[in-house]
């Protein structure tokens, strides 16, 4: 087996992605939310849903909450569920998008006793990394305006900035905060973090505890999102990704399912610089909603979407690619990249597994286990868990 081969092999076995805990409970469209049966009630079985995930693929170890979705009286609690799960709580996601005073926006609102209100929100959600051991803080602000003249640019990024600074003050020694970049929706005139470039310029200003968040589903169609990533890996300011894939806007669906080869392309830009790994400081997390699929499933199928582009890039024969680049060996280059996106990598990855003592095929094992039937019977009444909108 080639020395490729072998690193390919030893970096995904340490690979993780982390799954969001909405992911778990039903969710859909403005036009309708599908509610499925044996989804989880609260926190605790989300966590269980997740940990079977992790069964399976081996490469699912931690659970990404949003408060107040996951709202519990006791984190410690929760913590310790996890645990037993051989899983642990990762990343806390903030929610400043639901509540009627937020309409205006929540942080750039105009009036501060509202911005007063989201900033208190943030700074529980860091009591709450606390109380569960997490270091990452997750912020996405749905906050803009819908027509122009509605408020002032410039004076939202102030009040942005105002509590950007309070939170990052807040946050203890080993944690940071994760800024997440939307261009549209639901605020259609301007979002008040629309890009990465906005997200980088308050993130550089804050610190070094503040990065940014890439979400793939957030951008106008058409972006290089690679380069985003190869620009801010050069900054030394690139957080995380909320990984999923579109067909045309934030359409939240399984990553690399509508565009494997972008999803190549990126994992490409992370495995070139060695930063794949958990030791990388890069949060690499799902964020996805499974509307008409079975979601356990679509958490599995997920992860191994990311494991297969992962070991295409690793398989990337850099040396050649570049010799190619330096020669102008334009055609040259670009085949090398080819080769390995065009390589089938789904026998190394049942080998991998077969190796760590998982099943080669996950989606088998997991359909063969009778969970999801275990969980329709056992979770009968109760609220399903959703996004509560
Ligand atoms: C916003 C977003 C953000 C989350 C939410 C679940 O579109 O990507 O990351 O808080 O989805
Ligand atoms: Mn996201």
């Amino acid at each position: 087996m080639s020395d490729r081969t072998e690193n390919a092999k030893r970096v995904l076995a340490a690979q993780t992605i982390e799954l969001p805990s909405w992911a778990f409970g039903n969710s859909g469209t403005r036009f309708k939310v599908f509610a499925q049966h044996g989804v989880p009630r609260d926190p605790f079985e989300k966590l269980a849903d997740a940990a079977q995930v992790n069964q399976y693929t081996g490469a699912a170890g931690s659970v990404a909450l949003h408060i107040p979705w996951d709202k519990v009286d006791d984190y410690e609690a929760l913590a310790a569920h996890a645990a037993d799960l051989g899983i642990r709580i990762g990343t806390i996601n903030s929610n400043t998008f639901q509540d009627d005073d937020y309409m205006l926006g929540s942080v750039c609102h105009p009036d501060p006793a509202v911005r007063r209100k989201a900033t208190a929100h943030l700074l529980e959600c860091v009591d709450i990394m606390d109380a569960t051991g997490s270091t990452d803080l997750k912020l996405w602000f749905a906050d803009g305006t819908n027509y122009p003249g509605q408020d002032s640019i410039a004076d939202r990024q102030d009040r942005l900035a105002e509590v950007l600074a309070e939170v990052y003050a807040r946050l203890g020694d080993h944690q940071r905060l994760l800024l997440e970049y939307k261009l549209f929706e639901p605020s259609f005139y301007t979002m008040d973090v629309p890009d990465w470039g906005t997200a980088y310029a308050h993130c550089l200003k804050l610190g070094p505890k503040a990065q940014v968040v890439i979400d793939t589903g957030h951008h106008a169609p058409g972006t290089n999102i690679e380069f985003i990533v190869a620009m801010l890996l050069r900054e030394g300011k690139l957080g995380g990704f909320d990984f999923n894939s579109r067909f045309y806007a934030d359409d939240d669906l399984m990553v690399g399912s509508a565009d494997p080869f972008q999803l190549f392309r990126i994992m490409h830009e992370l495995a070139l610089r060695g930063v794949v790994g958990p030791d990388s400081g890069i949060a690499y997390m799902l964020d996805q909603c499974h509307n008409i699929e079975p979601k356990i499933p679509g958490q599995i199928r997920s992860v191994m979407n990311v494991q297969e582009a992962t070991a295409k890039a690793l398989l990337v024969d850099t040396v050649a690619l570049s010799a190619a680049q330096a020669a102008g060996d334009v055609l040259g280059a670009n085949a090398v990249l080819m080769d390995a996106y065009n390589t089938d990598v789904r026998s190394l990855l049942a080998e991998l597994r077969g190796e760590q003592g998982l099943d080669a095929d996950p989606m088998a094992a997991y359909a063969a286990s009778g969970y999801a039937e275990k969980i329709k019977a056992d979770r009968q009444g109760g609220q399903a868990a959703g996004w509560g909108a």
